[in-house]
C-alpha cells in the first residue's frame, strides 16, 4: 500500500482551494512542495460529499487564527501560535472496548486509502460565535463498523493526546484543564450519517491547531465536542465522562446540543457572533438554529428527552 507521508516544514500557508487530486498527484504533491513553497498541509484527495449545502466557509485565515485548543494556550491565538513543535505524524488510533475486532489504524494508511470526502458544517462554540467549515474526512461510522460493535456497546467514549513535550497548555497552571482531554457520544449519534472524523480543512491535511491529524466534527453540538488530536475511540456499556463536564457540570452537559431555547447560566445562546464577518459597521450576529440548523437529520434522536435536562 502507497504511504502517505506529513509534510515536515512548516511555511507558509497555501491558497485554499477545492479541487479534486488523482492520487498520483496527491502523492507527487507530497514529494514536492508546489512552486518552491514549503508547505506544512498536504493537499487531501477530497470529493465534495453530502452536506456540503449552500454554504459559505468562513476565511481560512480565520478557521486557522482563531481556535480553542487548551493544550496550546488558552487565548484563541494561542493554538497557531504555540502548535510549531507538535508532530501529527506517525499516528495511530485505537479502536477498542464494546467491539468485536479492536484495532490500531494508522492514519497514514487510512489517508493513502482514499473515500474521504468534503462536508461543509455550520460550527457553533458554546461562546456563542460561529463558522463554517470544509472539513475532508469521512463519517465516524464507517470507522466503527470496521471494528464490529458488540450489542453491549451503547456510548463512545474519545481521548485526545497527552504529549506535554509538545503540547505547552498540559504543562499545568491555574484553570487548565485534566489531561488528557475526553469526550463521548451515544452510539446512535456516533452513528448519524453528519458525525464526521475530519481529517483534513479547506482540502489539505488538518493543521496543528485544528486538531491534527484527525478530530471529531459534529456540527449539531457544541463546538467542544469536536474533539481533537484523537488516540483512542472506545465503546462503553456506561456514559463516558467528559472533560467540560467534569470541569463545571452546571454549565456544560453530556448532550451540549446547540439549542437557542436553553441558555447558558451565564449567557444568552439565542444568538451568535459571525467569525469572520468584520466591517466598519462592526461584526454581524445571526440567530442561533435550534440543533444548529441539523434538526431534520438529528431531532428524532431526541425524541421524548427533555432537553432542558439533558443539555
Ligand atoms: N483536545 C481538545 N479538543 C478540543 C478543544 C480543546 O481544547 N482540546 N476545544 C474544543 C472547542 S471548545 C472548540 S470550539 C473546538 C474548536 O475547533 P477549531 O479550533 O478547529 O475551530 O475544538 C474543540 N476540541
Ligand atoms: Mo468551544
Amino acid at each position: 500500500m502507497t504511504v502517505f507521508r506529513y509534510p515536515t516544514p512548516k511555511g507558509s500557508d497555501i491558497t485554499p482551494r477545492e479541487t479534486y487530486l488523482s492520487r498520483r498527484s496527491i502523492m507527487a504533491g507530497l514529494a514536492a512542495a508546489p512552486f518552491g513553497q514549503s508547505a506544512h498541509a498536504a493537499p487531501l484527495p477530497t470529493k465534495t460529499g453530502p452536506f456540503s449545502g449552500a454554504l459559505t466557509p468562513t476565511d481560512k485565515q480565520d478557521v486557522t487564527h482563531f481556535n480553542n485548543f487548551y493544550e496550546f494556550g488558552m487565548d484563541k491565538s494561542d493554538p497557531a501560535e504555540n502548535s510549531g513543535a507538535f508532530k501529527p505524524m506517525p499516528w495511530t488510533l485505537r479502536i477498542e472496548g464494546e467491539v468485536a475486532e479492536p484495532q490500531t489504524i494508522d492514519i497514514a494508511a487510512l489517508i493513502a486509502q482514499g473515500g474521504i470526502e468534503q462536508r461543509i458544517y455550520r460550527m457553533r462554540c458554546v461562546e456563542a460565535w460561529s463558522m463554517v467549515i470544509p472539513w475532508d474526512g469521512i463519517p465516524l461510522a464507517a470507522i466503527l463498523k470496521r471494528a464490529n460493535p458488540l450489542g453491549s456497546a451503547r456510548y463512545v467514549a474519545f481521548e485526545s493526546v497527552h504529549r506535554p513535550s509538545e503540547m505547552p497548555g498540559q504543562n499545568g497552571g491555574f484553570g487548565s484543564l485534566d489531561w488528557p482531554y475526553v469526550e463521548g457520544l451515544r452510539l446512535d449519534e456516533a452513528m448519524n450519517p453528519l458525525t464526521f472524523l475530519a481529517l483534513g480543512i479547506y482540502g489539505e491535511t488538518l493543521p496543528n491547531q485544528n486538531g491534527a491529524p484527525v478530530r471529531l466534527v459534529v456540527p449539531w453540538k457544541y463546538g467542544f465536542k469536536g474533539i481533537k488530536s484523537i488516540v483512542r475511540i472506545r465503546l462503553t456499556k456506561d456514559q463516558p465522562p467528559t472533560t467540560w463536564q467534569r470541569m463545571a457540570p452546571d454549565e456544560y452537559g453530556f448532550y451540549a446540543n446547540v439549542n437557542p431555547d436553553v441558555d447558558h447560566p451565564r449567557w444568552s445562546q439565542a444568538s451568535e457572533r459571525v467569525i469572520g464577518s468584520s466591517s466598519l459597521f462592526g461584526e454581524k450576529r445571526q440567530p442561533t438554529l435550534m440543533f444548529n440548523g441539523y434538526a431534520d437529520q438529528v431531532a428524532s434522536l431526541y425524541t421524548g428527552m427533555d432537553l432542558r435536562h439533558f443539555y
